[in-house]
């Protein structure tokens, strides 16, 4: 995960007030490379919630962009990481974990993904409704099966079974 520079950091707690503890156990990067899209949808009812494409490989050095494109909702992006929400670790030991904070209809938050491996994720509001994401860098680290054999219990029920197999996304490199 790229880190922001101390200076771009400086400047963004300046501009954000109070957010700032959870902006610094949550760091909020970006990058400038090949950005591929995840949208954060839902039926306008309540009803279903859902990452679009739940499960995706992509390459060392790429951007996520995750988009909020329903009207009426608020979803967020939040890795599974003891920093965000205090939530069993599930990204590659080292790597930078992230929060969007909530993203209103029509924003956006992007990160930049350096280190390869599995990373879960989902949306603040949504975990307990399944609302939650799997993006593979490259291929499966050396932890992450043990890290989701260690956690799947922690997890609300619909979050555990929300996740898109890592056999299934090595395969299909997309899945929704
Ligand atoms: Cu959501």
């Amino acid at each position: 995960m790229k880190t922001v520079t101390d200076e771009g950091r400086r400047r963004f707690l300046q501009a954000s007030g109070g957010l700032l503890l959870v902006a610094m156990a949550c760091p909020r990067p970006a990058g400038a490379n090949e950005v591929i899209d995840i949208t954060l949808a839902g039926s306008g009812n309540g009803a279903h919630v859902w990452f679009s494409p739940r499960g995706l490989l992509i390459k060392r050095g790429q951007i996520i962009r995750w988009i909020n494109r329903e009207a009426g909702n608020v979803h967020t992006s939040t890795a599974y990481h003891p920093d965000c929400h205090d939530k069993p670790l599930r990204i590659p030991r080292g790597a930078q974990p992230w929060d969007s904070g909530y993203l209103l209809p029509g924003e956006s938050f992007s990160i930049t993904f350096d280190t390869p491996g599995v990373y879960d994720y989902f949306c603040v509001p949504h975990e307990h409704a399944g609302m939650v994401g799997r993006i593979i860098v490259d291929a499966p680290d050396a932890d992450a099966l043990a890290q989701r054999q260690a956690s799947d219990a922690k997890l609300p029920p619909a979050a555990r079974d929300g996740f898109v197999p890592v056999e299934q996304i090595m395969k299909a490199r997309e899945v929704d």
